[in-house]
């Protein structure tokens, strides 16, 4: 496995240079956060992210994301036009070298919390989502926070007239969208050798009314057989899935092992019915057991990269909300710890 840390490019606060001395880090997971989604990424930018990350000894290991553009979710007409730009954008990738694109399919709202400050009895701080609390939210109020990876160009005008458009479309039509989508881009992915890795839904549950549809074994099953091609896969988010007890993390992991590309893996708390606090990575701050997460990957045979994932907040860092430096430095060391351990406990 490849240990890698997520780097938002050069305006975020952590610096590749402090990623460098978290023992056991070998690669970058980043993207090009300017483009608007539905843009081609230029040739030139992409060479630009690549030589700025291997000029400090790393890999690039993982563009996360290529953002979908919404007409393509709503299946508007105007979608071919955004499908084009983004074989384009996968074919420049596939000639720089790149070999794993993270994406996500969620309509409007990628991550969601209804908490980014929530004092833990440490004195960290971490996010949290509470259910009843985002159903008495008005949707378009999300824009108060600032969520990395979120478009943030919305207004309280456009995000409503966005929500409208959704009005139409209930989960078999954005399956059906999907499928598109994929049957477009899948072949061009294939021919540059480029693995797409689906990011599941976060939380695995619809909100604000909108359909959502990687969310369990059931529907990963149905978006796998959607194209069944090889660089149709999986970017498995332990804290994503295993924010409810019906997914089985390590069972899902064995069983979708063959199409699984990249891996985030958190730890989370889960506090009730479609409730969770971001926990510590160590397995006994939360709910899911890491050692039989990593166990499953292991015996899968999964070599690709792996990266700790939100962080809280602690030693009075102020940083990007879950992507401080230190507390995710920590997971990637915990994370690395366990790795080697299985490694050396099965050459004995
Ligand atoms: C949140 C991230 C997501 C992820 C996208 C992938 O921390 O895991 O924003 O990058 O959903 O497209």
């Amino acid at each position: 496995m490849e240990m890698a840390f997520r780097w938002y490019g050069d305006n975020d606060p952590v610096t590749l240079q402090q990623i460098r001395q978290i023992p056991g880090v070998v690669g970058i997971v980043s993207a090009l956060h300017d483009v608007p989604a539905g843009e081609k990424w230029s040739m030139q930018k992409i060479l630009e992210l690549k030589n700025k990350v291997e000029a400090k000894g790393f890999d690039l290991s993982v563009i996360e994301s290529v953002p979908v553009h919404e007409d393509i979710k709503l299946g508007k007409d105007t979608r071919d036009k955004y499908i084009e730009n983004y074989k384009t954008t996968i074919k420049r990738l596939g000639e720089a070298g790149i070999k794993i694109v993270c994406y996500n399919f969620m309509p409007v709202f990628d991550w969601t919390r209804s908490e980014l400050e929530y004092r833990l009895a440490d004195g960290s701080t971490t996010l949290k989502y509470v259910n009843s609390v985002i159903e008495k939210m008005e949707p378009v109020s999300i824009l108060d926070f600032d969520l990395p990876a979120w478009n943030m160009t919305y207004t309280k005008e456009s995000l409503g007239a966005l929500l409208d458009e959704y009005k139409e479309i209930n989960e078999e039509k954005l399956w059906e969208n999907l499928r598109y989508f994929l049957e477009k881009i899948i072949p061009v992915a294939e021919e540059v050798g480029i693995k797409m890795a689906i990011h599941p839904d976060d939380p695995p549950w619809s909100i604000f009314g909108l359909p959502r549809l990687i969310t369990n074994e059931q529907n990963i099953e149905r978006f796998l057989a959607l194209v069944a091609s090889s660089s149709n896969g999986l970017a498995l988010c332990s804290g994503s899935l295993g924010s409810t007890k019906n997914n089985d993390v390590p069972k899902l992991i064995r069983k979708f092992g063959e199409r699984l590309y990249f891996l985030h893996l958190r730890n989370v708390k889960i506090t009730g019915d479609k409730s969770f606090e971001e926990a510590a990575h160590l397995s006994s701050c939360g709910s899911l057991d890491m050692v039989e997460i990593l166990k499953a990957c292991k015996e899968v045979g999964f070599d690709g990269p792996v990266r700790p994932d939100h962080g809280r907040m602690i030693w009075g860092e102020k940083g990007t909300p879950g992507y401080g430096l230190y507390d995710r430095a920590l997971g990637a060391a915990y994370l690395n710890g366990i790795i080697e351990t299985l490694g050396k406990i099965e050459n004995k």
